[in-house]
């Protein structure tokens, strides 16, 4: 017989890699131990500080794709969206781990409500320049290309994009790299949905709203350098909170 699974669990920028052991091993931990109990799972992004391709054999990133195998070799299903760091999850991936990418936007059902999943990062607007840099790196065109580049290639590219990128996040408005309002509830409405999930800000909060009159709330997963956020759905609501370190 086997037990009903009562939890859907959701989690968002991990950016795992080697230089911080400590939050892939609870990352794993996890994998083995209350994900196991879990209806599914749902990674909403940045799963890896830097992904350079399926092909890269870093090692700290092969204990994450046989920890996720184990995940769903034990029957729970596991879904993965891209962020802005592991836009190029690609199906090799899939394949070693037995998750399924799941497209930034999607519409899902937790427990009897309609909620949509985001990374997040297309709803900064107002930083329009990391706009410019994401409508870039997400055009198929570039995507084929730089999957095809050399490894060492990528890994160079890879680093100069993160340099660029630091010296812009040092340099830019908190406020500008948040999400914007009006991006919020435009997204919400075109999706006929009341509650959205999203990470990248790294400011986990349940934010209550209105869209067209209605009450709606956006939920923010917050990241694992310091927070091992986790979203807990179930049948009679759900937990925003962290976990022990
Ligand atoms: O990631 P974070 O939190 O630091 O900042 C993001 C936005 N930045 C990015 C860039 C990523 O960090 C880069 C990650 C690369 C990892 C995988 C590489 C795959 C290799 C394949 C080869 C390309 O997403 C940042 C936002 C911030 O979130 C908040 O929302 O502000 O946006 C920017 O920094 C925008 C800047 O304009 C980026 C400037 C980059 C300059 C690049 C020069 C080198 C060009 C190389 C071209 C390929």
């Amino acid at each position: 017989m086997t037990t009903p699974r009562h939890k859907t669990l959701l989690v968002s920028d991990l950016h795992l890699d080697g230089s911080m052991p400590g939050i892939a091993r609870q990352f794993v931990q996890f994998l083995q131990g209350e994900a196991r109990e879990a209806r599914a799972l749902y990674i909403l992004g940045d799963l890896f500080e830097a992904w350079i391709g399926d092909d890269d054999p870093d090692r700290a990133a092969r204990e994450i794709v046989t920890a996720l195998r184990s995940l769903t070799s034990s029957g729970v299903p596991c879904y993965v969206m891209h962020g802005n760091r592991d836009f190029l999850l690609g199906r090799q991936f899939t394949e070693d781990t037995g998750c399924k990418m799941l497209p930034d936007g999607s519409i899902v059902d937790l427990h009897g409500t309609r909620v949509q999943l985001l990374h997040g990062d297309i709803l900064c607007t107002a930083d329009t320049s990391y706009q410019r840099l994401r409508r870039t790196l997400r055009n198929p065109l570039v995507l084929w290309t730089l999957r095809h580049l050399p490894l060492e290639t990528r890994r160079k590219l890879g680093r100069k994009l993160r340099a660029g990128s630091q010296m812009h996040t040092g340099s830019t408005a908190a406020e500008i790299m948040d999400v914007t309002p009006a991006a919020v509830i435009e997204t919400m409405r075109a999706a006929g949905v009341r509650t959205l999930v999203h990470g990248h800000t790294h400011r986990p909060a349940v934010h209550e709203l209105t869209v067209d009159g209605q009450p709606a709330r956006r939920i923010v997963l917050g990241d694992w350098y310091t927070q091992g956020s986790v979203l807990e759905w179930r049948d009679d609501g759900f937990e925003l909170r962290s976990l022990a370190r």
